[in-house]
C-alpha cells in the first residue's frame, strides 16, 4: 500500500493545523453515560461543551465528539439518541472555532455531524460497520479515520487471532483503502489506526506500537489512540496484579504519545490533554535537533498559538 507519502497530513483540514510541524493532539468528549474511562462524566451538552472547550484551552488541536462507548462488551445504542447526544455538542463547539471530529460507525451520523460543521469523521469500524459510509465519506469530503476493525464491542474480545499482529493489520487497513479508493474517497482525506485494544489482547498492542513506523512508512497519516486502555492498565498493575484504574493511566498515556510522536504518528487520541500536549513538542523538539524539523521558528510559531489562548 502507497500512500501520500510519509509527512503526510490530511488535505481538508484547516491550514492552521498543515502548519504544525509536530504530531497533533485530540481530545476526546465522550458524550456517553457508559464509556470505558469517563462514561457519564460530561454526559449533557453543556457539560460535553465545556468540557472540550478546557480541553483546547489544554492544547487539543482536535475535539473527537462520540455518543456511542466502544468499551468492551458495549451494546449498541440507537441511531437517534446517538443524534441527539452529538449534535448539539458538535454545533456548539464548532461556534467556538474548534475543530471537531465525530466518532461514529454510522453513515447517518457522519453526515449530520459533517452538516454542523465536523471536519472528521473518526469511524473506528473503518466503515465495516456501515456499507453507506464511504458514500457520505466521498460525497462530503472530510477527513476520514479508518481504524482497524474487527467486530462490535459485544465481540471483539473473541477476534484476536493474528499470525503478525503488525503485518495482519497493514493487510486489514490496505484493504480498506483499496475499498476507500474504490469509493470514490481520495488519499488526502484518509487517516489510518491501528485501533490498539480492539480485538486486540494487552499481548498485542505493543507490536503495533514498537512497528509503528512500519504503518507509518505505507504513506498515510497515522491516528493512535493508547488512552487509559486496558493494556496500559495491566502494564501499571498492583502488587496482585490488579489492573491500574483507567484514571491512573493518563501519565503512562503521556508516555506512549511522546514515543507515537517520535515514531511518526500524526495525531494522538487522549482524554488527558495537557501531558501528551507537552509530549508532543517533547518528540518534535527532539526530532529538531536531529535535523527532522529544520527550522526552529515552526515551534516557536506553535508556542505562540499555545499561549495566546486561541479557542481557534
Ligand atoms: N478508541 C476509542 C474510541 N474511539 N477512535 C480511534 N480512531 N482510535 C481509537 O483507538 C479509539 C477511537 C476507545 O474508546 P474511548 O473513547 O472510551 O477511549
Amino acid at each position: 500500500m502507497t500512500g501520500p507519502g510519509p509527512s503526510a497530513r490530511p488535505a481538508p483540514l484547516p491550514p492552521r493545523l498543515h502548519a504544525l510541524r509536530r504530531t497533533l493532539v485530540m481530545g476526546v468528549v465522550n458524550v456517553t453515560p457508559d464509556s470505558f474511562s469517563d462514561g457519564g462524566r460530561w454526559f449533557t451538552p453543556g457539560a460535553a461543551v465545556a468540557h472540550g472547550l478546557e480541553l483546547v484551552e489544554q492544547g487539543a488541536d482536535l475535539l473527537d465528539v462520540g455518543g456511542e462507548s466502544t468499551r468492551p462488551g458495549a451494546r449498541r445504542v440507537a441511531v437517534d439518541d446517538e443524534l441527539a447526544r452529538v449534535l448539539p455538542v458538535i454545533e456548539q463547539l464548532v461556534a467556538h472555532g474548534a475543530t471537531v471530529s465525530i466518532d461514529t460507525t454510522r453513515a447517518v451520523v457522519a453526515q449530520a455531524a459533517v452538516e454542523r460543521g465536523a471536519s472528521i469523521i473518526n469511524d473506528v469500524s473503518g466503515g465495516l460497520a456501515d456499507d453507506d459510509m464511504y458514500g457520505v465519506v466521498a460525497r462530503t469530503g472530510a477527513v476520514y479515520v479508518a481504524m482497524h476493525w474487527r467486530g462490535h464491542a459485544d465481540v471483539m474480545d473473541d477476534l484476536d487471532d493474528y499470525d503478525d499482529v503488525v503485518t495482519d493489520v497493514r493487510r486489514e487497513l490496505a484493504a480498506r483503502v483499496a475499498a476507500l479508493r474504490a469509493a470514490g474517497v481520495r488519499d488526502e482525506q484518509v487517516v489510518l489506526d491501528p485501533g490498539l485494544g480492539f480485538a486486540k489482547a494487552g499481548s498485542s498492542n505493543w507490536p503495533l506500537l514498537a512497528r509503528l513506523p512500519e504503518l507509518v512508512a505505507d504513506g498515510f497519516p497515522v491516528l493512535v489512540g493508547a488512552s487509559r486502555k486496558r493494556f496500559l492498565g495491566h502494564l501499571l498493575a498492583g502488587p496482585e496484579g490488579e489492573p491500574a484504574p483507567p484514571l491512573a493511566r493518563d501519565r503512562a498515556t503521556a508516555a506512549v504519545s511522546a514515543l507515537a510522536a517520535a515514531a511518526g504518528a500524526w495525531c494522538v487520541r487522549v482524554h488527558e490533554v495537557a501531558g501528551s500536549a507537552d509530549a508532543v513538542r517533547v518528540a518534535a523538539a527532539w526530532q529538531g535537533a536531529h535535523g527532522s524539523v529544520t527550522d526552529d521558528d515552526e515551534l516557536a510559531v506553535d508556542e505562540d498559538a499555545r499561549t495566546g489562548g486561541s479557542t481557534r
